[in-house]
């Protein structure tokens, strides 16, 4: 059975539900701390109430659900991090170890997320690297080469079935992002419903790898259905599905809402946070080692966007 820690933000909100499809409703448990779940995680299978920084409390829902699979979604984001980075790191790190140190004793697996934010600049931006330099300048980033090599580590000592990968800006409209730099790319779609402007933080030209929460989570299921044997890699498969820039996304908005428009109010925290991120990352290792490939590109991520956020935000 699988435990998902963080299932109250923005990717574990649509995972559980996702991975309750695929595996049975009672095979996944969420866990969350202080933010609520939404409802259909609440009413839809086994939830519990812990702090991920509590590896006893962990311990014993492993137990309670014979969990042997855990997805390890608990993270300060990005921008937020630099606010406070001591947290952070304890935060990012805790969980993980407490999810590998658990994942030893019961011999289970851990999926944690990696991000672009692993990467620095002095990595190559353009066409970045699957194995290259990280030096990266947030904490955030700090957190995911730590627990990329953390990951790796318990694979290699342990055999703990460690896999993860390093996610791009992920675009959403279930639970909104909190902290993260690349949440622009959200917001702007809310925006264009509400208001049919936007005003942005970053800068036009700022590129950023991103991808559509379906892509997301299917990568995750699909890495870890993965044969293992074939794994040349592990915990930080390079994953995208598109290079995008504000103005892209304006544009293609304009093709549905045509009075659409967008300024920039520059946040500099988060503009040069970006700047130390690729513009695009090369993902040919996963595409060879488990055959991953992207679904949706920015029109049909922007089409079904309008169309859900039309919905939703009629009420
Ligand atoms: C952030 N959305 O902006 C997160 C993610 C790749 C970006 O890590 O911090």
């Amino acid at each position: 059975n699988i435990l998902v820690l963080g299932a109250a933000g923005q990717i574990g909100s649509e995972l559980v539900p996702y991975l309750r499809k695929f595996y049975g409703s009672n095979a996944v448990v969420a866990a969350y701390r202080s933010t609520p779940l939404t409802t259909e995680i609440r009413e839809g299978g086994p939830c519990e109430n812990l702090d991920a920084m509590e590896a006893d409390k962990i311990f014993e829902v492993v137990k309670k659900y014979n969990i042997d699979t855990i997805i390890n979604l608990v993270a300060v984001l990005s921008a937020k991090g630099e606010a406070n980075p001591v947290k952070a790191w304890n935060i990012n790190m805790g969980s993980l170890i407490n999810s590998l140190e658990i994942m030893r004793e019961v011999k289970g697996a851990v999926f944690t997320p990696s991000s672009i934010g692993a990467f620095g600049p002095s990595t190559p931006l353009d066409n970045t690297p699957q194995d290259t330099i990280m030096r990266p300048t947030t904490i955030y980033g700090i957190s995911k080469v730590a627990a990329e090599l953390w990951s790796d580590y318990y694979f290699l000592k342990y055999g703990v079935d460690t896999r993860g990968v390093r996610y791009p800006g992920i675009i959403s409209n279930v639970t909104l992002p909190g902290g993260g730099t690349t949440d622009y790319a959200v917001e702007i779609y809310y925006e264009a419903i509400k208001n049919k402007h936007y005003t942005c933080y970053l800068k036009p030209g700022t590129y950023l790898d991103m991808m559509y929460m379906p892509d997301a989570m299917r990568a995750c299921v699909e890495l870890m259905e993965a044969d293992p044997k074939k794994l040349k890699h592990r915990n930080c498969f390079n994953v995208t599905a598109m290079s995008i820039e504000p103005e892209m996304i304006a544009k293609e908005i304009r093709k549905h809402i045509p009075e659409f428009t967008i300024d920039y109010q520059i946040d500099p925290v988060r503009q040069s946070i970006a700047e130390t991120w690729p513009n695009s990352m090369d993902q040919t290792a996963a595409m060879e080692e488990w055959d991953w490939k992207p679904e949706y590109d920015l029109p049909a991520m922007t089409l079904d966007m309008l169309k859900v956020l039309s919905q939703k935000l009629k009420k």
